[in-house]
């Protein structure tokens, strides 16, 4: 999974760490100032501007740079411990414009690619301590920290939100065609089996010839019920039954599947709105492949515009090597990956977890 983008990372990091020295290599005695400055303080008070300033009326003249004004003092220092680390300023660059060259080349989004830049590069820049065992760590947890927070959004707890909310909980599921729609409903159905909770299916895509059949399966190798209505009906009209079945028969969970449609299709979005006002979801998730990239990222605004999304289901995440629209749908959309698609059987769907997921990405040694 996202075995690409791990690469390009792993590259970045090792050139990183070759970038970043340690102060006392510095033929600027300005830096030796700041650190003899640092280690004469406790660990609590140690103020990096103070120590600059030290360090500047140490060297008895300002910082070249500093008078140019860029507020870049020509090296990004920071704090390990009790010992300094700089980057010049045009490595620090070079090492950027590595980092948007591996991101973008992964599909990642180019905003959220400019925010991870940025986030790197105010962590690594000076005016901050980093208590950290090596220097090692400070790059990595440079970008650990950047891509967990673009990663990271206000979202729910896709297992605590079932166990806790009313039943029957209602979950419409929407996506364009192939993405893995009824696939993830099935693993859902199973995942929620594994917790106590009963679910019913219903086939809300009454437009694929084959669509019924296709559940079918599903709900047969599950034993779950399933409700279908014969081709061309009206989808609401069927997970509408499936929501009074589930309240008759005190079951815990409809997963509501709908037609795979494209955004461009007028006919269908408005279907999917009507779904969304007349049986009013307790949860709609987009499903998207991983392996759509910046579509998916597209494609997941265009349907919240028309039906809105609490989250998204990212499937075929085993077969994404670049990790581009993992990366970036949360920021983009504001919505949370729920599940990961992690392959075709009933079990291969994982729990979206940023930090554990950027840890993957972060692994030592490919
Ligand atoms: N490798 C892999 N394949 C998956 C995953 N999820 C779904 N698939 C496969 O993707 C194909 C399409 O899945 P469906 O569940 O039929 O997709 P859908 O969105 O319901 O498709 P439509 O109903 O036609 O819109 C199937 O062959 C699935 O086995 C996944 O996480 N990994
Ligand atoms: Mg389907």
């Amino acid at each position: 999974m996202f075995d690409g983008l791990r690469d390009k990372l792993d590259e970045f990091r090792e050139d990183a760490d070759e970038a970043v020295e340690e102060a006392e290599d510095s033929e600027d005695s300005s830096e030796e100032a700041v650190e003899a400055d640092v280690q004469s303080e406790s660990a609590d008070d140690v103020d990096a501007e103070a120590a600059e300033e030290a360090a500047e009326d140490a060297a008895g003249e300002p910082e070249p740079d500093e008078a140019s004004g860029s507020g870049f003092a020509g090296k990004a220092r920071s704090l390990v411990g009790d010992r300094a680390f700089v980057i010049d300023e045009e490595s620090l660059d070079g090492l950027l414009e590595e980092l948007e060259i591996a991101l973008l080349s992964s599909d990642v989004e180019v905003e959220v690619t400019r925010e991870i830049k940025d986030r790197v590069r105010d962590s690594l820049v000076g005016e901050k301590k980093h208590w950290r065992e090596s220097k090692e760590d400070l790059v990595v947890d440079a970008l650990h920290d950047a891509l967990v927070d673009v990663l990271e959004v206000d979202g729910f707890d896709f297992d605590s939100y079932v166990q806790d909310a009313e039943k029957p909980v209602v979950v419409v599921f929407t996506g364009v065609n192939g993405v893995g729609k009824t696939t993830s409903i099935a693993k859902i159905a199973e995942r929620l089996e594994n917790q106590g909770l009963s679910s019913v299916m219903a086939n809300g895509d009454t437009y694929r010839a084959g669509a019924n059949q296709q559940i079918q399966e599903h709900a047969e190798a599950l034993d779950k019920k399933v409700i279908v209505r014969e081709q061309g009906s009206d989808p609401t009209s069927v997970i509408y039954d499936a929501v009074e079945h589930a309240e008759a028969n005190d079951v815990d969970v409809v997963l509501g599947d709908t037609a795979g449609r494209l955004h461009t299709s007028d006919d269908l979005m408005k279907q999917l709105e009507k779904i969304e006002r007349v049986v009013e979801p307790d949860l709609t998730l987009f499903v998207d492949e991983a392996v759509a990239g910046q579509d998916a990222v597209e494609r997941a605004r265009e349907f919240d515009s028309a039906a809105e999304i609490d989250g998204v289901v990212l499937t075929k995440a085993d077969a994404d090597a670049q990790g581009g629209a993992a990366i970036s749908i949360s920021h983009v959309t504001g919505k949370p990956i729920v599940f990961l698609g992690t392959g075709q059987g009933y079990s291969d769907l994982e729990e979206f977890d940023a930090e554990e997921l950027v840890d993957r990405l972060l692994e030592r040694g490919g």
